[in-house]
């Protein structure tokens, strides 16, 4: 962990088609992203947002994959941008947007080294354009980070520094049948909500920080529909039974403990479903957990 994190707004709305992600980064920041980082002892230093066209101004195109040359033209420039962030010895902080902007993160934060990542979620974005149901990349960004079926021929989008072995899901509670094999034939480690509930949140963090092993650290990638939207009502895609407030904020204390994070990012956020911004407020409290915020 680095003394500089840098903000890095990523609005796009392209893995989902509109709903109102793309305002996440707005919201992130206005609840006190910076203040909440400088009060950790970090420099936070914010250049903005990467500028991201209006979803209206592309053509969905495919219909198994929409607006994949959109979502390649962010995620490009995104994965510079992450890169030269750790380059600089800060530590990246994304601002999503839908998951499709792991795709950027994760390549950068990559970009020649070993790392592991650890994807909180209540969905596994396991999804090929095979599979997928709805066509939309936000549920794709796993296998497209990782190469699997037709994303094989996207180079673009594949983080040749992860492993599919160093990769752990952990919440998970709403997965395809694609999605379930794709797990299986790759290995990759994924702890579901039911492995929560009998084993509690600090065994099953442990075991997903042993799978999640990289050299050069970790990524962690938190889509905040991971919680229940009782806590978290303001995401793309809410799904009954995610983890408490808690079991969120005990989970990332424990990766800042165990691991060195290389790169964060805070996705999914929507404002306009939101309840008076509280879920971006605790996108960025659980940000400050994962940094190494304390209570003692
Ligand atoms: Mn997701």
């Amino acid at each position: 962990m680095t003394d500089t994190v840098r903000i890095v707004g990523a609005p796009t709305d392209y893995g989902a088609s509109r709903r109102g992600v793309d305002m996440g980064p707005s919201a992130i920041r206005y609840a006190d992203l910076e203040t909440t980082l400088a009060a950790l002892g970090f420099d936070p230093q914010d250049p903005g947002d990467r500028s991201v066209p209006a979803v209206e101004a592309h053509d969905p195109g495919r219909a198994d994959a929409k607006y994949l040359p959109a979502i390649e033209s962010v995620c490009t420039r995104l994965a510079d941008t992450v890169g030269d962030a750790l380059a600089a010895g800060a530590t990246p902080l994304v601002l999503g947007g839908d998951h499709s902007v792991a795709i950027g993160s994760v390549v950068g934060s990559a970009r020649d080294a070993d790392i592991g990542v650890l994807w909180f979620d209540a969905h596994g974005d396991l999804n090929t354009p095979a599979t997928t149901p709805s066509g939309n990349v936000h549920g794709m960004a796993l296998a497209a980070i990782l190469g699997l079926g037709e994303f094989a021929d996207t180079p673009w989008a594949n983080a040749a520094g992860v492993d599919p072995e160093n990769v752990a899901l952990v919440g998970v509670r709403d997965l395809d049948s694609g999605e379930r094999e794709a797990i299986r034939d790759h290995g990759i480690a994924a702890f579901s909500v039911s492995d929560i509930d009998d084993r509690g949140i600090t065994s099953v963090v442990a075991d997903a920080l042993d799978a999640a092993r990289g050299r050069d650290g970790v990524h962690v990638s938190l889509d905040l529909d991971w919680l229940d939207p009782t806590e978290a009502p303001g995401v793309g895609t809410p799904v009954r039974g995610g983890v408490t407030y808690r079991e969120a904020h005990s989970a990332l204390e424990r990766v800042a403990d165990a691991a060195a994070v290389r790169s964060i990012e805070l996705v999914e956020v929507n404002p306009i479903l939101d309840d008076h911004n509280r879920t971006a407020e605790l996108a960025v409290e659980l940000a400050a957990s994962a940094l190494g915020k304390r209570i003692l």
